[in-house]
């Protein structure tokens, strides 16, 4: 695996001369700490972050080079975008308010925000100001009035974890009953049917081990993910040994199928047979494949009698006997684009060997996203291989290296939220601008009835709302109910920019930590320490918060005595005590801290894991968590709750909207998947643009087709529009994609041309301007980022200029 990473002395030009080192900090009076709480002025650190573990070259106190940690299998590219996004031009210098909100107070001129029009102000004043905004919701607006549902990929780390630092402040500092989020961006759908149909998340569960899927798996289905693109990340820091496995796996030379609208980087490492697929449209698919195998005698009848509960009730479904349309090959060819003969054969294919069915996320962040799942376990079901070695599926072998085995190592502990206080409560995450439109009003989420807050101030730190959020226009529109919004970055993201107060968040490289390597494999556990000293004014997470805590008259309560230091040490010597326990033995903290890591050691049966082997085994003795204990095909808990948009067996329901559907009004659909060079919006204010942009803006994939249709050379600049919103992007013309499918990946910083004024174009390329915002349905409330059609054409307008990368005037 090649070195990717080149040593980047920054090529900022504010950055030069020795004048700037001192307002990067390097020249700033430190605050004493002790000894190996310090930042390195010259010598090299090894920490880690999302991307991996690394060593950091500094210099005269600046970070000068970023090189892989030597046993990291297949380090990301991304490395790079790493460092940058320490210095890049898109920092946070200073506290910045807004001037209309500083000048006139709370809820002035809404309107106005998303203008750039900020002020800069002391840490003092700024602090000051979110103290008594605080205290003034409390006060005025009682129990349930500042949102701190904060959701967002913050760096990793266990102690500056900025959202449960937030969430700690409102609980211990604030002494108030919050409001906060359940579920995710990722997996809003599947996480919540998935225990009704296998009674686990499963999303996030360890896979049967790939040294297992290497020697059994026959035909390795790779389905709406996009392992070798995504696995680059994980939650904590990431591994990456499922690369080395699927480098194992292809070396075998056993088939491998992608099955997705885009020819992926996991179809081409692979050398895959790529099928392509109807965005939308796998329900269908999957119905046609189950159709074959049940018409043509082929399934497991044993296992489905055995392991599976509501089959029967499913079965008239299946062949049409419920609705006269028998769900065969040829009815689900006219909707997923697939040949029938296609579909027959990959049924055939799959029951013939031992087969892994793996999915990535894609097919849930979509309306009615709870269906793709369910029927893939449906599926993967009548094959009858669930806990056969290499054989049933995986939802996680996409993510954060899913199915590398678990080492022996101690689960490391963290920042908690302090406890809420009763009458907290919570929202589906992503129903937040839903919640901001009806306070008061009721909604339904897994079968209860609730009730939306009415919510006053939002705080957001370690997350990107203005770019996660889908339809943007209408979450402009919504955010102007809000009296005082609050940011916490470290860069100058939309939502910063459309914030009241903005407070300079140290990265996680200017301040010191603890973090596990591998979510699922817990490798390691890594001294993430401090790289640099912080630069220009800002500060590390929990200064912060310990500050405004003072200012609320509960520190005490917030820190429980402890520093930065202290609570590492904490953790550490509580995971020391936890693999005490399994006479694992971990050094002493001093000698970690100046190791840097430990690596934990895997065991023969860890390596040999094979998940729902134990059911397989002994259904009564290990039944599953399901009401039923079994695979519910049928749920009659999801039946008592009566949605008419979610119903108890799996089925193809027609989205909002799709390519080719019924009252298809824009005849594209645009892909949202997740950048290959970046994590979301990270790192899109960096160095690692000048490899992808095009013409300064978001690539966008368009097949040659639809470019020639449109008179589009790659290169050229392009408007994507439909009813809900516009943004320009920069063309690439490839048969990689299928034609009437356009990708603008995730994460593209929202760039309006007017600052915020609603439906103003982006002139970056930002997906979600086009995006609608619903939930998946009554029961999950998941996000829809996958479900839009749209069209597009050549932009012949004078061309806006990028701004978003640089600090707004002032900052
Ligand atoms: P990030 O860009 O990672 O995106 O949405 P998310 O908000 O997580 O944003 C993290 C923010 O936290 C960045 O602004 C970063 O600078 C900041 N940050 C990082 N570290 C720290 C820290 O230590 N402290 C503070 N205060 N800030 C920090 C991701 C979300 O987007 C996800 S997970 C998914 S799966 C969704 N995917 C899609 C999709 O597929 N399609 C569409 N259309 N939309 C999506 N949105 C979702
Ligand atoms: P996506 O890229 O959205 O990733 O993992 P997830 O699996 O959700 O989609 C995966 C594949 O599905 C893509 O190749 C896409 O073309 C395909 N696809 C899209 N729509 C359809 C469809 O309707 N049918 C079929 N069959 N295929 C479809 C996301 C996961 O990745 C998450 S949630 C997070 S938070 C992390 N984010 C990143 C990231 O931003 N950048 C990188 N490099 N890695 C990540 N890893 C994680
Ligand atoms: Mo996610």
């Amino acid at each position: 695996m090649s070195k990717i990473i080149a040593n980047y002395t920054s090529r900022r030009s504010f950055l030069k001369g020795a004048s700037t080192l001192g307002a990067l900090g390097v020249l700033a009076p430190s605050i004493f700490s002790p000894r190996f709480a310090q930042a390195a002025v010259n010598g090299e650190v090894l920490s880690g972050c999302h991307w991996g573990a690394f060593r950091a070259v500094v210099k005269d106190g600046r970070w000068t080079e970023v090189k892989p940690w030597e046993q990291d299998p297949h380090p990301s590219h991304q490395l790079a975008g790493v460092m940058d996004s320490v210095y890049s031009p898109s920092r946070i210098k200073y506290p910045m308010v807004r001037r209309a909100y500083l000048e006139k107070g709370r809820g002035a001129d809404v309107e106005d925000r998303g203008s750039n029009d900020f002020v800069r102000v002391s840490w003092d004043k700024a602090l000051d100001l979110v103290a008594q905004e605080l205290k003034y919701a409390k006060a005025t607006h009682g129990p349930r009035s500042v949102f701190t549902g904060t959701y967002g990929w913050k760096s990793a780390g266990k102690i500056h974890n900025s959202r449960s630092l937030l969430r700690r402040l409102i609980n211990r500092g604030l002494q108030m009953p919050n409001v906060t989020h359940t579920g995710d961006y990722s997996t809003g759908a599947s996480q919540v049917i998935m225990p009704h149909v296998i009674g686990t998340l499963e999303v996030y569960e360890q896979q049967t081990v790939w040294p297992v899927v290497v020697e059994n798996t026959e035909v390795l289905v790779v389905w709406g993910a996009d392992p070798i693109k995504t696995n680059q990340i994980d939650w904590l820091i990431a591994d990456h040994d499922s690369y080395t496995y699927l480098e194992e796996f292809k070396k075998t030379g056993k088939k491998v199928i992608c099955i997705d609208p885009l020819k992926s980087k996991t179809a081409e490492f692979m050398d895959a047979e790529w099928v392509q697929v109807k965005p939308q449209t796998d329900v269908a698919l999957m119905l046609g494949m189950a159709h074959t195998l049940f018409v043509e005698e082929l399934y497991d009848v044993d296992f489905m009698d055995e392991y599976t509960a509501g089959f029967d009730k499913f079965l008239p479904y299946l062949t049409g006997e419920t609705d006269q349309t028998p769900k065969s090959a040829e009815w689900a060819s006219e909707i997923c684009g697939v040949p029938a003969d296609k579909i027959k054969e990959l049924a055939r294919l799959f029951m013939g060997n031992r087969t892994m069915l793996t999915s990535g996320w894609s097919l849930q962040r979509q309306h009615h996203g709870e269906q793709p799942h369910w029927m893939l376990v449906t599926l993967a079901s009548m094959l009858g291989q669930i806990g056969l070695p290499g054989g049933g599926f995986g939802l996680s072998y996409h993510y954060s290296n899913g199915g590398t085995p678990t080492s022996d190592g101690p689960a490391l502990s963290g920042m908690n939220d302090g406890g809420a206080m009763e009458g907290s409560v919570s929202i589906p995450v992503a129903r937040v601008v839903e919640m901001l439109e009806r306070p008061g009003e009721e909604y339904d989420f897994n079968g209860t009835r609730y009730t939306f807050p009415d919510i006053k101030i939002a705080y957001w730190a370690g997350g990107n709302p203005f770019h996660h959020h889908q339809d943007r226009n209408r979450m402009i529109k919504a955010w102007q109910k809000l009296e005082t919004v609050i940011v916490q970055d470290y860069q100058w993201t939309a939502t910063a920019r459309f914030a009241d107060i903005v407070l300079p968040a140290a990265s996680a490289y200017e301040r010191n930590d603890i973090e596990a390597m591998g979510s699922y494999s817990n490798k390691a556990t890594v001294a993430m320490k401090k790289i640099v000293d912080p630069v220009f004014e800002a500060r590390s997470e929990y200064d912060i918060f310990v500050d405004l805590a003072d200012r609320l008259g509960n520190k005490e309560a917030y820190t429980d005595g402890r520093d930065e230091m202290d609570w590492i040490r904490h953790y550490y010597e509580q995971a020391q005590k936890q693999a005490a326990s399994k006479n694992l033995e971990m050094p002493a903290f001093e000698k970690f801290w100046e190791d840097g890591i430990v690596v934990h050691p895997v065991s023969q049966a860890a390596k040999e894991y094979v998940r729902y082997a134990d059911f397989r085994e002994d259904p009564l003795l290990e039944p599953l968590g399901t009401p039923t204990g079994k695979i519910e095909i049928y749920s009659k808990n999801i039946e008592k709750m009566g949605y008419d948009d979610c119903p108890p067996h799996p089925m193809w329901m027609e989205p909002l909207e799709r390519l080719d559907g019924p009252d298809a009004k824009f005849p594209i659909h645009v892909n949202t998947g997740h950048p290959n060079d970046r994590l979301h919006s990270q790192l899109n204010g960096t160095i690692l643009r000048e490899g992808y942009a095009v013409a300064d803006r978001e690539p966008c994939m368009v097949n040659p087709k639809d470019a020639e249709a449109r008179g589009i050379k790659s290169g050229d600049v392009i408007r994507i529009f439909n009813d809900r919103g516009q943004t320009l992007a920069g063309a690439i013309v490839s048969e990689d994609i299928m034609p009437n499918v356009i990708r603008l990946y995730e994460g593209g910083w929202y760039d309006p041309v007017e600052g915020g004024k609603i439906g103003s174009l982006c002139a970056y390329g930002d997906v979600n301007t086009l995006t609608p915002d619903l939930g998946t349905s009554k029961l999950a409330q998941g996000n829809c980022g996958h479900t839009v059609i749209a069209d597009f054409e050549k932009f012949e307008g004078e061309l806006p200029d990028v701004k978003v990368f640089t600090a707004p005037t002032n900052g």
